[in-house]
């Protein structure tokens, strides 16, 4: 944390007055409203922060408090994730709508004090209600203190590159507040977006093309967010190796490759050396896609950047494309690259991985059918995300302020800590009847300072196994272990990797395959649990980790601030709004043959 060495041995007191003197404190201003953007030949009004998309970069050192004023000059309600930000004892400005607090209501506004402790490299902030984050997020760069510097030659200069999604739809929220009510699919995007932008393979493209200028000779680091609303995406630069140096803010061993793969809500930081000659070169995204091969409807599209030479040449007609950029369905690749990421784990910078594990907890990750009241009253089924069986549902107060101030029914406290019944997750031909779900919202509770350890087990539920990245707010934890196939709890611990684990916000939990982190619950506080697939966010594949106080007010959750948004305004769109009631087992069984149909056609 921000026990920096040059304290060590001091009194406990000075170290942590020393700590309070040490990190700065930074102003913004973010200014929400609406603002017209033309991509593919069509103009659309959306919500940004202050005019741009994407938006404003924060930069800080470690260990500085950064207050941003988020002023709510749309027409809907929203709220701000500092995604990657582990806010010790602050769960208050974490942001997730209904979670943490209740949405900045048009014309209103909120002030977020966003403390940062451990982590250094890129993370980034975005919108946590609707699908708002398609057109509101920004990076957030943490430098490293001067006296430590960076763990690899300091670079020339940085460049930000941030991966987004693009919907040609008015309004995306309208698009999904109505699909999530007739229970059908979401939609999926037209095509990507480097800095905003879809390159000049796409019409109507050409001269808003990304571009960044480099000089022969110097290395720079790229700081690189996906931002993509549903998709792992690939990505290279022709010609140019990348090294990979950090993820999610810790830093990683140092790897060449020549492509990356980036699953959404990751971070990453690369070195990139222009040491080809002068010429353009694509820096080119596309999606890994690990749905069944015959799922064919997702976004295809080939986004662009160039990376150009600066100086006196003759360039080519057409920039370089880079040939090492894996297809949309290489799951060898994805596999690859993902494997080879290790925590530096050095004297300074130590890992801590925990030991003695308290809980222990098996959590399967399933594509479901649901029945739910829709808003004209009646009971009608549709797709639907679970975990461990429990779809979640947003309450109509936040669970952190129903937790603080001790309002009952609006949680439950039985977040399962096992799956309902064993099977064969991954299985080719699972029967029927484990497609259904049910809605609730149950939550974890732990104790202060237990180790925990999670085994993600994807499933091929309802015939729909893929990759979930999921995120948890408030923790950065250890990736132990990963593998395909069912997890096997007397094997597979033998493997995992105690040593040099990566630590990271975000870990993509494999396609019919499994994934073991460990964290310490040493943050008190109300912290979510999601897949970064909003698509699976939206249709429940949630939960929230209450981690309860230490006993001391060094170790409890700080006192809230004078001002929370309330929470008895209605936003405009409701996803899963929560008057759903359980649904009816029998009913539902027999609708399931055409849901299932429904599935298969639909994803
Ligand atoms: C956003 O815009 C407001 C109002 O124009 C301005 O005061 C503020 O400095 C801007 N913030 C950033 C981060 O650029
Ligand atoms: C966007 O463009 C439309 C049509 O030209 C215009 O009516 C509207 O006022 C613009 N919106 C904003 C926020 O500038
Ligand atoms: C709202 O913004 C005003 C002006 O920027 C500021 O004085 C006030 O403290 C803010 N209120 C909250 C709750 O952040
Ligand atoms: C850290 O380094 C930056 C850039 O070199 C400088 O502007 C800043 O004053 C330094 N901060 C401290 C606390 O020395
Ligand atoms: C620019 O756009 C046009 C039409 O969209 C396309 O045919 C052309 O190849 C593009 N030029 C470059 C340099 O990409
Ligand atoms: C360019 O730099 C990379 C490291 O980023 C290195 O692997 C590669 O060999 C260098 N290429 C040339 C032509 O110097
Ligand atoms: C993207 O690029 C690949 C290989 O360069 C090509 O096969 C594919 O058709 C392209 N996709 C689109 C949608 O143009
Ligand atoms: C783990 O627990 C054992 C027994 O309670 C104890 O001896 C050991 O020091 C603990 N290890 C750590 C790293 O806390
Ligand atoms: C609610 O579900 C019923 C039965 O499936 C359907 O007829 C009705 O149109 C739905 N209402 C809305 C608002 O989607
Ligand atoms: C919260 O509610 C529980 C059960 O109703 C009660 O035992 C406890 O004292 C309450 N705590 C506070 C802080 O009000
Ligand atoms: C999930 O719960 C539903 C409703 O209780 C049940 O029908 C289904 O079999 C359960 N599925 C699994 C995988 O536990
Ligand atoms: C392993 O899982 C089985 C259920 O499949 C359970 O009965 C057993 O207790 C577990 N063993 C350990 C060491 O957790
Ligand atoms: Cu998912």
């Amino acid at each position: 944390m921000c026990m920096h060495p040059r304290f060590l041995g001091t009194l406990l007191l000075s170290v942590a007055l020393l700590c309070i003197v040490e990190g700065r404190v930074h102003y913004y201003d973010f200014v929400l409203k609406e603002a017209n953007f033309t991509r593919l030949c069509s103009t659309k009004s959306m919500l940004v922060v202050n005019d741009s998309f994407p938006g404003p970069t924060i930069r800080v050192q470690k260990g500085d408090t950064v207050y941003v004023n988020v002023q709510n000059q749309g027409d809907y309600g929203v709220t701000i994730h500092w995604h990657g930000v582990h806010q010790p004892r602050n769960p208050w400005s974490d942001g997730p709508e209904y979670i943490t607090q209740c949405p900045i209501e048009p014309g209103a506004n909120f002030t977020y004090e966003v403390i940062f402790s451990d982590e250094e490299g890129t993370l980034w902030w975005h919108a946590h209600s609707d699908w708002t984050r398609s057109s509101v997020h920004g990076a957030i760069v943490v430098m490293p203190l001067n006296e430590t510097g960076f763990p690899f030659p300091e670079p020339d200069e940085e460049e930000i590159i941030i991966l987004g999604s693009w919907y040609v739809d008015d309004d995306v929220n309208e698009v999904v507040a109505e699909a999530l009510e007739d229970g059908s699919d979401l939609p999926r995007s037209d095509c990507y977006t480097i800095n905003g932008q879809p390159g000049d393979f796409f019409a109507c493209s050409n001269e808003t093309t990304h571009r960044w200028q480099v000089e022969y000779g110097k290395t720079y680091l790229l700081r690189m967010v996906n931002a993509a609303m549903n998709a792992e995406l690939y990505f290279a630069i022709a010609e140019h190796s990348l090294i990979v140096v950090g993820m999610d803010g810790s830093y990683v061993k140092p790897i060449v490759t020549d492509f990356i793969m980036i699953c959404p809500g990751q971070t990453m930081d690369m070195l990139v050396t222009a040491n080809q000659s002068h010429g353009r070169f694509y820096m080119a995204a596309r999606q890994y896609d690990s749905v069944r091969p015959d799922v064919t409807d997702y976004d295809k599209s080939n986004v662009t950047a160039i990376l150009e030479y600066k100086g006196d040449y003759t360039p080519p007609a057409r920039p370089i494309f880079p040939s090492k950029l894996p297809t949309y369905e290489d799951l060898v690749s994805a596999v690859y690259f993902s494997s080879r990421i290790k925590s530096l784990a050095n004297s300074d910078h130590p890992i801590d991985v925990p030991v003695n594990i308290t809980t222990r907890m098996y959590i399967t990750a399933e594509m479901n059918t649901i029945t739910f009241v829709n808003d004209t009253g009646d009971e009608t089924s549709g797709l639907g995300s679970s975990l461990n069986n429990v779809s979640w549902v947003n309450p109509s107060t936040d669970v952190l302020l129903a937790y603080y101030r001790n309002m009952s029914g609006l949680y439950t406290e039985d977040f399962p800590d096992f799956p309902p019944f064993f099977f064969d997750f991954v299985g080719e031909d699972l029967p029927d009847n484990v497609a259904a779900t049910t809605q609730g919202t149950r939550v974890k509770v732990l104790e202060y300072n237990e180790e925990v350890e999670i085994v993600f087990q994807g499933t091929n539920v309802n015939y729909a196994s893929e990759d979930h990245p999921m995120h948890m707010h408030g923790y950065s934890f250890y990736i132990v272990g990963t593998g395909f196939g069912n997890f096997d709890n007397e094997t597979d611990p033998k493997e995992y990797n105690l040593l040099d684990p990566p630590k990271v916000n975000t870990v993509s939990l494999p396609k019919k395959g499994w994934v073991a982190i460990r964290f310490k619950a040493s943050n008190p506080g109300v912290w979510f649990w999601h897949c970064h697939m909003d698509r699976h966010l939206s249709w429940g594949m949630n939960t929230v980790m209450i981690v309860k106080d230490g006993g001391t007010p060094e170790t409890s959750i700080r006192e809230p601030p004078s001002y929370m948004p309330p929470c008895n305004y209605a936003s405009k769109i409701k996803l899963r709004p929560f008057h759903h009631t359980v649904g009816d087992v029998e009913r539902l069984a027999m609708q399931f043959e055409g849901q299932l149909d429904k599935r298969k056609r639909g994803r």
